[in-house]
């Protein structure tokens, strides 16, 4: 990919999935195309938090008083909020702020609702959209100022440490979220400049975009009791007691779309996992005047079957040259594509091309095509997850010299590094090299890149978007 960038900006246009014309900047419109996939990654994910959350949904609008209660927190997001101030021509006693997170919309009602260690655990999530009012360069479904797609968790606990295990849980299921798209990470602790405004720590979800740059994708932060303080969410403990709750957040957003987008696209355009395609096999009738009815016969034939086994198929009969479907197939990422026509029909048998490899098989009718097609799939999603997964552990680079870092992360890489663990030299490290620390993977020893002291942690350096 010559281009990254521009190849991203075309493909979200030809494939169909965002329309970035809409006249306000960082606000974009899904296209019925772009909301399938939307629609069945946010299935799997609601699947996998159901489990254990329960899903909810709270007002858009948050009075500014509660805005304003926690100090780091609104320090952290005070250049982004956008505000409401009026009802009509009436301009309104309390300015409204519109959620650029949901804590202080959220973090008000657990107070009313926390009252004995019986109550908890409580873990909600809910999928909305958030506003930021983003300075940086704005970039469709990477860096938009209405992030449409937010999942934010948050959950309630009586202790730190059921607290450090939701903590483990959240990022075992990102885990298997990020897993389900072949989508490969990082995980990093982010440096305390850079962890969430009012948390103790974040562990952040990073993947590697075809330019070397990196996207966080998902964040899990613990809040410790700060935000219990500030809102006063307080429960009895089983000695009677009264004591501050221990609490935590994670969220994904429509950087998760963009992700599918960039980490499997090829020059022809989108490869999607199995999972999200909007259609997972497009059959593909080869017309002729003679034996047209028999052949389309057989596509519905093969398509009703299919379909009996829980996929989702569509025939495309349209009246126009078989290259230029495949073309748009291609583009579009179907996982899978049949083509039959009279010569198959008359040999009983189907030509089925993988889009990932484009590898082609003949498919004889005699044998269980429902078997062959979901081990297709399968075997799709597992080519995905491995070639990504490859992908970025190639690109993670080990250097112990300060002068090379630059170069090798320019080159394409991420570079992991012996740091010290203080601040100080981390922000020195950042601005000689103009990159940024994403955080630290594990402990290690040896001697800190940069000032020579002991080093405590292996750390990712990056360009990030
Ligand atoms: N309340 C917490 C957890 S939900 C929170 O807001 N965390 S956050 O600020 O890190 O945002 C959650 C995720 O949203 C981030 O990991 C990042 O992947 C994504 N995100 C943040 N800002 C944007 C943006 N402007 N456009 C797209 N995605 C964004
Ligand atoms: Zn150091």
């Amino acid at each position: 990919m010559e281009n990254f960038s521009e190849w991203f900006h075309n493909i979200l246009e030809e494939a169909k999935i965002i329309d970035s014309r809409y006249p306000i900047k960082g606000m974009n419109i899904w296209l019925p195309y772009g909301f399938k996939i939307r629609k069945y990654a946010l299935n799997i994910i609601r699947n996998l938090l159901d489990e254990d959350h329960d899903e909810t949904l709270f007002p858009l609008l948050v009075p500014e008083e509660e805005l304003a209660k926690e100090g780091i927190h609104v320090k952290g997001f005070e250049e982004e909020v956008y505000w409401v101030t009026h009802g009509g021509k009436k301009e309104l006693n309390e300015k409204l702020a519109i959620r650029p997170t949901s804590e202080t919309a959220i973090y008000p009602m657990f107070s009313l609702w926390v009252r004995s260690h019986i109550d908890l655990p409580i873990k909600l999530y809910q999928i909305v959209n958030t506003f930021r009012y983003e300075t940086k360069h704005t970039r469709p479904l990477i860096r938009v100022r209405e992030i449409t797609t937010f999942k934010e968790a948050h959950t309630i606990h009586s202790s730190m440490e059921d607290c450090e295990n939701q903590i483990k849980d959240a990022v075992k299921y990102y885990k298997q979220f990020f897993d389900a798209l072949a989508i490969p990470y990082t995980i990093s602790n982010r440096p305390s400049w850079d962890k969430f405004p009012g948390a103790e720590y974040t562990y952040a979800f990073d993947t590697i975009f075809p330019d070397g740059r990196t996207l966080q994708i998902g964040t899990v932060h613990n809040l410790g009791q700060t935000f219990a303080k500030t809102f006063d969410i307080k429960f009895e403990n089983n000695e009677g007691k009264h004591e501050f709750a221990y609490q935590t957040c994670y969220g994904l957003s429509d950087r998760v779309i963009a992700s599918l987008i960039a980490v499997h696209g090829d020059e022809k355009g989108l490869v999607l996992p199995p999972k999200v395609s909007p259609n997972q096999i497009t059959i593909i009738p080869i017309i002729f005047k003679k034996g047209a009815e028999e052949v389309i016969a057989k596509a519905k034939e093969i398509k009703t079957r299919l379909q009996s086994s829980g996929l989702r198929v569509n025939i495309d009969d349209r009246d126009i040259r078989p290259g230029k479907k495949f073309f748009e197939i291609e583009q579009n990422g179907t996982p899978v594509r049949i083509e039959i026509g009279p010569r198959d029909l008359k040999n009983n048998q189907v030509v089925i091309s993988r889009r990932d490899t484009f590898e082609k098989i003949n498919f004889s009718l005699e044998d269980d095509i429902n078997n062959f097609v979901h081990e297709l799939l399968n075997k799709i999603t597992n080519n995905l997850k491995e070639k990504s997964k490859k992908n970025l552990e190639e690109h993670i680079v080990e250097v112990d010299d300060i002068e090379t870092i630059e170069k090798t992360v320019l080159d394409g890489n991420i570079v992991s590094i012996k740091w010290c663990g203080d601040d100080d030299c981390g922000k020195a490290i950042e601005e000689k090299t103009n990159l940024d620390i994403l955080g630290e993977t594990s402990k290690t020893d040896g001697e800190c890149i940069y000032c020579g002291k002991k080093a405590k942690f292996n750390t990712l350096i990056a360009k990030t978007y």
